[in-house]
């Protein structure tokens, strides 16, 4: 019994000074809004997370606030509306290491939300099914976090509440906790001192126990994240190898043809209009910042370093559509791309986005669309990686290693791949 309250009253010490967060959240389609980094850096005082670019793994920082110990995990973001088998297998993989990275367990994960963001109803089953990356009662140990780089008044708050059930759902999972932070507002340390009150409250409501983690998990994704570190750097070192003999292969002799005649193909929304630009230099292609897809086949022809270049663009499939899906209209023009440019594309490259995985339902996607075109289609096709932008601190190769689909197409374009760096 003794020993019971002692150590029950050594847990409530050790809790008063020391404060474990897990910063996790959804991405903005545009990127636009920081969040999760910005709140880190406005709770620790510190620029200690980059928010430059995107977080793609998961990052622990240690600084004393308010006469604490905080530890802040960042974490990367997924999509809020899509289901978890979209999020790339890295992110899943890095979002479930999160809290390996504070032993022995988070006490609080901060939801941080964009006061301003639109949460349309599909957002809760995608919430749900990432915080089943956890393994653990999350929702129990979770604070919602609001953020914006305006001020936003408790009334204002409560107004944005009212009008969201989607909001209002959330809070009720997560026993109405919440605060706003300012993240543009750095001077405003009160802010951060109410959320360390506000996370002390939850400890202590919690019995002071923070949430439990399975050790051998984080044992199992450690070495899941060596391996696949290996396995990239092979693939990287095997692709060195290949281009640097196709290299000597031209230089050996044959002549370089005159004329590059590319089509681009792929799914919707995935940069191939984008990439025809970067690829011609000027904007020749409509890109679909407002919902104007490419609706059909379109050439264009430029002169890039003395030599002449026409490129293709053609519509996209929807990225988990049968062929019978697709429209007979974008069947036809995805059809008739190759027709457009005389005798026949050099290459065509396939354009695949970073930023979502390519599980079964897109590869067979993809599958069934190159099948509009004769087999042979393969060995002139190269892979066009677009949204580098989600790559942060990884390489390509790490996500090919991860994603069964993407090393099939890869492997079926015998590693013919580049990363349009936008
Ligand atoms: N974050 C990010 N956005 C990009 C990138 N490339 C293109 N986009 C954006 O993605 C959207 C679609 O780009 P498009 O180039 O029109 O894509 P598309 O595949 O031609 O689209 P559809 O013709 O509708 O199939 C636009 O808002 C682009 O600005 C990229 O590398 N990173
Ligand atoms: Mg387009």
């Amino acid at each position: 019994m003794a020993c019971l309250t002692c150590s029950s009253s050594q847990a409530q010490r050790n809790h008063s000074t020391q404060l474990r967060i897990v910063l996790i959240g959804g991405r903005e389609s545009n990127g636009g809004l920081k969040g999760k980094s910005s709140a880190g850096n406005i709770i620790l005082g510190q620029n200690v997370f980059d928010t430059s670019r995107r977080t793609a793994q998961s990052e622990v920082r240690q600084q004393e606030v308010f006469s604490r110990q905080v530890t802040v995990v960042d974490t990367p973001g997924w999509w809020w509306v899509y289901p978890r088998e979209d999020t790339p297998k890295l992110d899943q993989i890095e979002i479930q290491n999160s809290v390996h990275l504070c032993p022995p367990g988070p006490h609080v994960f901060l939801l941080v939300i964009p006061v301003g963001l639109y949460l349309p109803e599909l957002v809760k089953a995608s919430l749900k099914q990432h915080l089943e990356l956890f393994n653990a009662d999350v929702f129990s140990h979770t604070i919602v976090l609001f953020t914006a780089i305006d001020p936003c008044s408790d009334e204002e708050l409560e107004s944005r509440i009212r009008t969201s059930p989607v909001l209002q759902w959330i809070l009720q999972q997560c026993g109405n906790r919440k605060h706003f932070l300012n993240i543009s507002n750095r001077e405003d340390r009160d802010q951060v001192k109410k959320l360390l009150e506000k996370i002390e409250t939850l400890i202590t409501n919690n019995g002071f126990r923070h949430c439990s983690v399975d050790r051998r998990q984080g044992e199992t994704l450690r070495k899941e994240m060596r391996d696949l570190t290996e396995r990239a750097s092979k693939r990287f070192d095997q692709v060195q190898k290949q281009r640097k003999n196709l290299k000597l292969q031209i230089q050996g002799g044959r002549t370089q043809s005159q004329h590059l005649r590319l089509v681009l193909i792929g799914a919707e929304l995935e940069g191939k209009s984008s990439a025809g630009n970067t690829i011609m230099g000027r904007p020749a292609f409509c890109v679909n910042n407002s919902g104007s897809r490419t609706t059909h086949s379109e050439i264009s022809h430029s002169v890039v370093e003395g030599r002449r270049l026409t490129v293709v663009d053609s519509p996209g499939w929807f990225y988990i559509n049968t062929l019978q899906e697709t429209s007979e209209m974008d069947k036809l023009e995805i059809e008739s791309s190759v027709n457009l440019c005389p005798p026949g594309p050099h290459a065509v490259l396939l354009v695949v986005g970073l930023e979502t995985a390519t599980h079964a339902t897109c590869l067979r996607s993809v599958q069934e669309h190159m099948s509009l075109f004769r087999e042979e289609i393969w060995k002139h096709t190269l892979v066009l990686f677009t949204m580098s932008d989600w790559l942060g601190t990884k390489t390509v190769e790490e996500h090919i290693e991860s994603d069964e689909g993407l090393q099939w197409i890869v492997n079926k374009c015998e590693n013919r791949y580049v990363v349009r760096i936008r």
